[in-house]
Protein backbone atom coordinates (compact mmCIF):
# COMPACT_ATOMS: atom_id res chain seq x y z
CA UNK A 1 0.00 0.00 0.00
CA UNK A 2 1.71 3.55 -0.72
CA UNK A 3 2.25 4.86 1.89
CA UNK A 4 -0.07 8.21 3.18
CA UNK A 5 1.35 11.68 3.19
CA UNK A 6 1.31 14.15 6.08
CA UNK A 7 1.75 17.98 5.00
CA UNK A 8 3.15 19.11 8.39
CA UNK A 9 5.68 22.08 9.85
CA UNK A 10 7.25 20.63 13.02
CA UNK A 11 5.96 23.91 15.04
CA UNK A 12 2.14 23.73 13.75
CA UNK A 13 0.12 22.58 16.89
CA UNK A 14 -3.05 21.10 14.65
CA UNK A 15 -0.40 19.13 12.90
CA UNK A 16 1.24 18.11 15.98
CA UNK A 17 -2.47 16.68 16.99
CA UNK A 18 -1.93 14.30 13.83
CA UNK A 19 1.49 13.30 14.56
CA UNK A 20 0.55 12.40 18.29
CA UNK A 21 -2.43 10.19 16.75
CA UNK A 22 0.09 8.36 14.55
CA UNK A 23 2.35 7.78 17.61
CA UNK A 24 -0.19 6.82 19.45
CA UNK A 25 -1.93 4.28 17.05
CA UNK A 26 1.51 2.82 15.92
CA UNK A 27 0.40 4.28 12.05
CA UNK A 28 3.44 6.44 12.22
CA UNK A 29 5.58 3.81 10.00
CA UNK A 30 2.92 4.04 7.37
CA UNK A 31 2.84 7.93 7.14
CA UNK A 32 5.73 10.18 4.56
CA UNK A 33 6.09 13.20 6.42
CA UNK A 34 6.33 16.51 4.06
CA UNK A 35 8.02 19.31 6.12
CA UNK A 36 6.20 22.29 4.54
CA UNK A 37 6.91 26.18 5.82
CA UNK A 38 3.49 28.69 5.13
CA UNK A 39 1.41 31.63 6.72
CA UNK A 40 -1.67 33.11 5.47
CA UNK A 41 0.44 36.05 3.51
CA UNK A 42 2.77 32.93 2.44
CA UNK A 43 1.24 30.27 1.10
CA UNK A 44 2.70 26.80 -0.34
CA UNK A 45 1.80 26.05 -3.43
CA UNK A 46 2.40 22.20 -2.86
CA UNK A 47 -0.15 22.59 0.43
CA UNK A 48 -2.62 24.54 -1.67
CA UNK A 49 -2.71 21.16 -4.03
CA UNK A 50 -4.14 18.80 -1.57
CA UNK A 51 -6.08 21.55 1.10
CA UNK A 52 -7.60 24.27 -0.81
CA UNK A 53 -7.91 26.36 2.82
CA UNK A 54 -4.63 26.11 2.68
CA UNK A 55 -3.42 25.28 5.80
CA UNK A 56 -1.81 22.37 7.35
CA UNK A 57 -2.62 19.68 8.58
CA UNK A 58 -3.19 17.92 5.45
CA UNK A 59 -3.30 14.15 4.55
CA UNK A 60 -3.09 12.58 1.07
CA UNK A 61 -4.14 9.30 1.71
CA UNK A 62 -5.61 6.51 -1.16
CA UNK A 63 -6.10 9.30 -3.83
CA UNK A 64 -8.13 11.62 -1.61
CA UNK A 65 -6.81 14.58 0.58
CA UNK A 66 -8.02 15.13 4.16
CA UNK A 67 -8.18 17.87 6.60
CA UNK A 68 -8.45 19.65 8.52
CA UNK A 69 -6.93 18.13 11.99
CA UNK A 70 -10.01 16.41 13.83
CA UNK A 71 -11.05 15.01 10.16
CA UNK A 72 -7.03 13.39 10.32
CA UNK A 73 -7.14 12.55 13.26
CA UNK A 74 -10.70 10.96 13.02
CA UNK A 75 -9.16 8.69 9.73
CA UNK A 76 -6.34 7.48 11.18
CA UNK A 77 -8.06 6.14 14.53
CA UNK A 78 -10.35 4.26 12.72
CA UNK A 79 -7.19 2.56 11.02
CA UNK A 80 -5.93 0.40 13.76
CA UNK A 81 -7.21 -2.04 16.01
CA UNK A 82 -5.81 -0.78 19.57
CA UNK A 83 -7.65 1.07 21.64
CA UNK A 84 -10.07 4.40 20.39
CA UNK A 85 -8.86 7.83 20.72
CA UNK A 86 -12.21 9.30 20.15
CA UNK A 87 -14.45 6.60 21.82
CA UNK A 88 -17.60 5.72 19.11
CA UNK A 89 -20.75 6.25 21.47
CA UNK A 90 -22.15 7.35 24.51
CA UNK A 91 -21.00 9.89 26.56
CA UNK A 92 -17.44 9.51 26.59
CA UNK A 93 -17.45 10.46 23.02
CA UNK A 94 -19.17 13.82 23.38
CA UNK A 95 -17.11 14.83 26.34
CA UNK A 96 -13.68 14.32 24.48
CA UNK A 97 -15.15 15.94 21.02
CA UNK A 98 -16.09 18.87 23.49
CA UNK A 99 -12.39 19.13 24.44
CA UNK A 100 -11.17 18.65 21.32
CA UNK A 101 -13.25 21.74 20.68
CA UNK A 102 -11.68 23.88 23.66
CA UNK A 103 -8.27 22.80 22.65
CA UNK A 104 -8.72 23.79 19.11
CA UNK A 105 -10.28 26.75 20.15
CA UNK A 106 -7.80 27.46 22.06
CA UNK A 107 -5.53 27.15 19.23
CA UNK A 108 -7.74 29.01 16.84
CA UNK A 109 -7.61 31.92 19.31
CA UNK A 110 -4.07 31.40 19.81
CA UNK A 111 -2.69 31.44 16.23
CA UNK A 112 -4.80 34.83 15.18
CA UNK A 113 -2.94 36.61 18.11
CA UNK A 114 0.45 34.90 16.58
CA UNK A 115 -0.02 36.32 13.30
CA UNK A 116 -1.62 39.60 14.20
CA UNK A 117 1.41 40.27 16.52
CA UNK A 118 3.91 38.59 14.35
CA UNK A 119 2.81 39.01 10.90
CA UNK A 120 0.77 42.14 10.84
CA UNK A 121 3.26 45.23 10.03
CA UNK A 122 2.70 47.34 13.52
CA UNK A 123 0.92 50.11 11.98
CA UNK A 124 -1.94 48.08 11.47
CA UNK A 125 -2.10 45.95 14.73
CA UNK A 126 -5.03 46.36 16.61
CA UNK A 127 -4.73 45.80 20.17
CA UNK A 128 -8.49 45.22 20.98
CA UNK A 129 -8.62 42.59 19.02
CA UNK A 130 -5.54 40.35 20.03
CA UNK A 131 -7.32 41.32 23.49
CA UNK A 132 -10.32 39.81 22.53
CA UNK A 133 -7.79 36.74 21.61
CA UNK A 134 -6.72 36.41 24.93
CA UNK A 135 -10.10 36.68 26.58
CA UNK A 136 -11.49 33.90 24.36
CA UNK A 137 -7.54 32.03 25.29
CA UNK A 138 -7.73 32.81 29.28
CA UNK A 139 -11.21 31.54 28.79
CA UNK A 140 -10.25 28.04 27.97
CA UNK A 141 -7.90 28.06 30.49
CA UNK A 142 -10.31 28.76 33.29
CA UNK A 143 -12.73 26.22 31.75
CA UNK A 144 -9.76 23.31 31.77
CA UNK A 145 -8.79 24.25 35.13
CA UNK A 146 -12.38 23.90 36.80
CA UNK A 147 -12.76 20.39 35.04
CA UNK A 148 -9.44 19.16 35.08
CA UNK A 149 -10.87 15.75 36.17
CA UNK A 150 -12.40 15.53 33.26
CA UNK A 151 -8.76 15.38 31.24
CA UNK A 152 -7.57 12.65 33.89
CA UNK A 153 -6.97 8.82 32.18
CA UNK A 154 -5.63 7.51 28.90
CA UNK A 155 -4.97 10.42 26.23
CA UNK A 156 -8.02 10.92 23.53
CA UNK A 157 -8.38 13.02 21.56
CA UNK A 158 -9.43 15.28 23.41
CA UNK A 159 -6.67 15.47 26.06
CA UNK A 160 -4.42 15.71 22.47
CA UNK A 161 -5.70 18.64 21.31
CA UNK A 162 -5.63 20.47 24.62
CA UNK A 163 -1.43 19.18 25.19
CA UNK A 164 -1.19 20.43 21.79
CA UNK A 165 -2.77 23.70 22.82
CA UNK A 166 -1.10 24.35 26.08
CA UNK A 167 2.20 23.05 24.32
CA UNK A 168 1.89 26.10 22.05
CA UNK A 169 1.06 28.80 24.36
CA UNK A 170 4.88 27.81 25.72
CA UNK A 171 5.81 27.45 22.09
CA UNK A 172 4.96 31.03 21.15
CA UNK A 173 3.07 32.85 24.44
CA UNK A 174 6.02 32.11 27.16
CA UNK A 175 5.04 35.48 28.44
CA UNK A 176 1.66 34.66 29.24
CA UNK A 177 2.26 32.94 31.98
CA UNK A 178 -0.64 30.72 32.05
CA UNK A 179 0.50 28.40 34.93
CA UNK A 180 0.17 30.78 37.33
CA UNK A 181 -3.67 30.60 37.67
CA UNK A 182 -3.99 27.39 36.50
CA UNK A 183 -1.97 25.15 38.56
CA UNK A 184 -3.93 21.86 38.25
CA UNK A 185 -3.74 22.07 34.67
CA UNK A 186 -0.19 22.54 34.96
CA UNK A 187 0.43 19.69 36.90
CA UNK A 188 -2.19 17.80 34.52
CA UNK A 189 0.29 19.19 31.20
CA UNK A 190 3.32 18.37 32.87
CA UNK A 191 2.35 14.58 33.91
CA UNK A 192 1.20 14.34 30.15
CA UNK A 193 4.28 15.86 29.14
CA UNK A 194 6.18 12.84 29.77
CA UNK A 195 4.68 10.64 27.72
CA UNK A 196 6.89 9.40 24.49
CA UNK A 197 4.22 10.62 21.73
CA UNK A 198 4.04 13.81 23.11
CA UNK A 199 8.13 14.33 24.35
CA UNK A 200 8.89 13.48 20.42
CA UNK A 201 6.38 16.10 19.34
CA UNK A 202 7.43 19.05 21.37
CA UNK A 203 8.10 22.67 18.73
CA UNK A 204 11.64 23.40 17.95
CA UNK A 205 13.09 26.29 20.08
CA UNK A 206 11.08 29.23 19.37
N1 LIG B 1 -8.76 24.05 11.68
C1 LIG B 1 -7.48 23.70 11.12
C2 LIG B 1 -6.47 24.82 11.41
C3 LIG B 1 -5.13 24.56 10.72
C4 LIG B 1 -4.22 25.79 10.75
O1 LIG B 1 -4.65 26.94 10.99
N2 LIG B 1 -2.93 25.56 10.47
C5 LIG B 1 -1.99 26.65 10.38
C6 LIG B 1 -0.60 26.19 10.80
S1 LIG B 1 -0.51 25.92 12.53
C7 LIG B 1 -1.87 27.07 8.93
O2 LIG B 1 -1.83 26.23 8.06
N3 LIG B 1 -1.80 28.38 8.69
C8 LIG B 1 -1.65 28.93 7.38
C9 LIG B 1 -2.81 29.82 7.01
O3 LIG B 1 -3.65 30.14 7.87
O4 LIG B 1 -2.86 30.21 5.84
C10 LIG B 1 -7.03 22.34 11.68
O5 LIG B 1 -7.54 21.93 12.74
O6 LIG B 1 -6.26 21.64 11.01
Amino acid sequence: MAKMKLYYSPGSPYARKVRVVALETKLDKKIEMVNVALTPIAPNADVDKHNPIGKIPALSVKGIDLFDSPVICEYLDQQHKGRKLLPRKGRDRWVTLRLQAMGDGLLDAALLARYEGALRPEEKRWPEWSQGQLKKINGVLDQLEAEVKSLKGKLTIGTISVVCALGYLDFRFADLGWRDKHPKLGKWFAATSKLASIKATVPPPA
